[in-house]
């Protein structure tokens, strides 16, 4: 037996709003989505589950028309879904009314069900959102009925407001397999008995990292699953240290070769770090033109020259100040010397 377990597809999501990819990306979400039916249609799999949030918001019916079109080119795979807390299934969902192909399941309740496949010795339990939260932990004391064959529970959440889970207790509880939903990031706890395959393509900044699909198989009475990398491109935060003979020209052209380096196709946050030189000119736009660069955070400290600061500001509060650092100082303190620093001074040129 063979399964794939997706997640948190989400699509719909347009990630970083209002940038140049965009749109471009959004579309990604589904080619990825049809490229992993593609794969399962040149090498079917028995089972697919489709962990809850398939959908970024509320799907419409040509939406629902669409992913249908496309789980009808596996019929030799038997599709499970559920809702999860982005595509519940709330008050005129069109889930609701919506017939799907003969091998698709679709959990349409906010209970546990359990339906038996009917090809092969599976059980598969399940239950979607009706809701946008649910803060009752609906799955602790959860476990597979008597019966043979495999038990796979799929459930969606792990936080507060969304089914809260007790991950050991759920791991030990008795199902071969826990398909899991909700989390971003791809997580396998354990020797595999359960796992979050996280979003096949990264939704926001946050994601970073790998992003892909589980893919499991059976091995006498186990089951194995490994993870498999498949997302378009991902998001990665970039360092760039910055000390007093650096130049605009030389950050940019760091930068530059850093995203040729990791991936030109990547979106990045850039952080500077360290300390400048007071004639140190950045241009924000500048670097942003570099790549793919969605967010730019400058926490590089402007480097002082305290021994004259101190003689210019001999008697006011600044020279004080500079005084009480003076000696040997920690890095804390020194952080805490030039961050103060830039504060007061920043202030005392406004008066
Ligand atoms: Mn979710």
């Amino acid at each position: 037996m063979r399964f794939i377990h997706l997640a948190d597809v989400h699509l719909g999501a347009v990630p970083d709003r209002g940038s140049a990819w965009s749109s471009r990306r959004e579309e990604e979400i589904w080619e990825t989505f049809r490229r992993i039916i593609a794969g399962i249609r040149e090498n079917p799999v028995d089972l697919l589950f489709i962990a809850g949030d398939l959908f970024h918001r509320q799907p419409l019916i040509r939406d629902l028309k669409e992913v249908n079109r496309l789980f009808k080119t596996i019929p030799d795979t038997n599709i499970y879904i559920i809702a999860g807390n982005h595509d519940y299934i709330g008050r005129g969902s069109a889930y609701k009314k919506f017939r799907w192909a003969e091998n698709v399941i679709f959990f349409d309740r906010e209970e546990i069900m359990c339906i038996d496949d009917d090809k092969i010795p599976v059980t598969v339990y399940g239950f979607s959102y009706c809701h946008q939260e649910i803060c009752e932990s609906l799955l602790d004391g959860i476990c597979p009925e008597d019966g043979d064959g495999y038990h796979i529970l799929l459930a969606h959440g792990g936080d507060e407001k969304h089914v809260p889970i007790d991950f050991r207790d759920l791991m030990s509880s008795g199902f071969d397999y826990v398909a899991l939903g909700h989390i971003h990031k791809p997580h396998i706890f354990g020797n595999g008995e359960m796992a979050y395959p996280g979003a096949p393509e990264p939704i926001d900044r946050n994601d970073t990292g790998e992003h892909g699909y589980i893919e499991g198989w059976t091995e006498g009475d186990t089951i194995r699953i490994r993870f498999v990398p498949f997302a378009t491109r991902c998001y990665d935060i970039i360092e760039l240290k910055i000390d007093e003979d650096s130049t605009r020209e030389g950050i940019e052209e760091e930068l530059t070769e850093e995203i040729a380096r990791r991936g030109q196709e990547n979106i990045y946050r850039v952080v500077l770090s360290g300390m400048r030189s007071a004639d140190l000119l950045l241009i924000p736009e500048k670097l942003k033109a570099c790549g793919n660069i969605v967010d730019l955070q400058d926490e590089s400290r402007l480097m002082y020259d305290l021994e004259s600061l101190k003689k210019q500001y001999a008697g006011t509060l600044v020279g004080d100040y500079i005084r009480f650092f003076s000696g040997k100082i920690s890095d804390t303190e020194e952080k805490a010397l030039f961050y103060g620093l830039q504060a007061l001074l920043s202030t005392s040129r406004e008066r």
